[in-house]
């Protein structure tokens, strides 16, 4: 069989990395014939935890895992590592400003940005799961000068399922039916979901569902709001379907989009649809060998366009701020 591929996980310990290390070890990221060997980073304090976790792993006799590998010192961890999955990340915590949420997760993403750039695989490809993940993927592209800036994407996957299901259920159609959606933006309250350029069946979504309100009304906020709504019901947040998402998108990148089908994926910004560069903004992207490229030419009705940019300014802001903090 092949030499396996290194993945790296952080935040190995907590409850994402709970369902989603067991779906990379079974063989669900590359496939049946591809061995990985994982590495794990967590912080020390952590570290017991995770030896209970990699007891579980064992305990699953995945023929696909060729091996696993803790630790808390990222220099060690990341060393030859192809795919990295950072998911670890600062909350916010009670009585926590804005700055200093930026400041904890910028301490994490330099370091592990820094880290990347001089021990990681020279293919490696990196994405932020964490929390601002958008900008926390900008501190660690930033403190990653010899690894190119379009190895660095965060995740929005999980807000385009979450789009691409309410779509499907409005529609009462399956969820196979439902393609081309895209998340605009920042994964924050922000984001734009662009029912416009969906399509069920292949028909342009919105003339389908054909209710502008329902789309301002509900499906909008319903699709921006639902980390909170999940948090509300489950008393704690998503955390199957976060792992589920960050894994399709690792595997998207990897082995490609279907034909006429794009992915949601945000990735370094490089003035596509007006966006100037800077910033890690989500688009619409399709997957070939192993690089994305931006959508090009989609139609942006004027609701579409106010929208984009309100996340996009909210991106810049963070920038902004992270700049200042001497973060990038
Ligand atoms: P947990 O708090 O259960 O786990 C996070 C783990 O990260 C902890 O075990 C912690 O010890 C570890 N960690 C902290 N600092 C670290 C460091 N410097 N190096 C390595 N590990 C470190 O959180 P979980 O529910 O697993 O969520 C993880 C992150 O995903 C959070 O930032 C969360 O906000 C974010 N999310 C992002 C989503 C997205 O769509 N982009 C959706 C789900 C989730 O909310």
């Amino acid at each position: 069989s092949p030499a396996p591929v290194k993945v790296a996980v952080t935040g190995a310990a907590g409850q994402i990395c709970y369902s989603l290390l067991f779906r990379i070890a079974s063989g669900e990221l590359l496939g049946p014939d591809q061995p990985v060997e994982l590495r794990l980073l967590e912080i020390t304090p952590a570290l017991k935890a995770l030896e209970g976790v990699v007891m579980e792993l064992d305990d699953c006799a995945y023929t696909t895992l060729a091996g696993v590998e803790i630790g808390d010192d990222a220099n060690k961890v990341f060393d030859g590592v192809n795919l990295a999955m950072l998911v670890g990340a600062r909350p916010r915590s009670k009585g926590m400003e804005r700055s200093d949420l930026l400041e904890a997760n910028g301490a994490i993403f330099t370091a592990q940005g820094k880290a990347l750039n001089d021990h990681a695989a020279d293919d490696v490809k990196v994405l932020v799961t964490g929390n601002p993940a958008n900008t926390n993927a900008l501190i660690a592209k930033s403190n990653a000068p010899d690894i190119p800036a379009t190895r660095f994407n965060a995740l929005t996957r999980l807000d385009h399922n979450r789009a691409k299901a309410q779509l499907a259920a409005k529609a009462g159609v399956a969820v196979s039916e439902v393609t081309n959606v895209t998340i605009w933006g920042n994964h924050s309250a922000t984001q734009y979901p662009d029912a416009f350029n969906a399509r069920i069946g292949g028909k342009p979504a919105a003339e389908l569902i054909n209710d502008q309100a329902w789309i301002e009304n509900d499906f909008l906020p319903t699709v921006q709001k639902r980390g909170a709504a999940i948090i509300e019901a489950r008393g704690a947040s998503s955390a199957a379907s976060a792992a589920n998402a960050t894994l399709e998108h690792m595997r998207t990148w990897v082995g490609g989009t279907a034909d006429g089908d794009w992915a949601s994926m945000a990735v370094p910004t490089d003035g596509s649809y007006g966006i100037a560069e800077g910033v890690i903004s989500s688009y619409p992207c399709t997957v070939k060998d192993g690089e994305y490229s931006i959508v090009q030419d989609l139609e942006l009705n004027d609701f579409s366009r106010a929208k984009i940019d309100a996340s996009v300014a909210e991106l810049r802001e963070e920038q902004e701020a992270v700049t200042s903090l001497g973060l990038i």
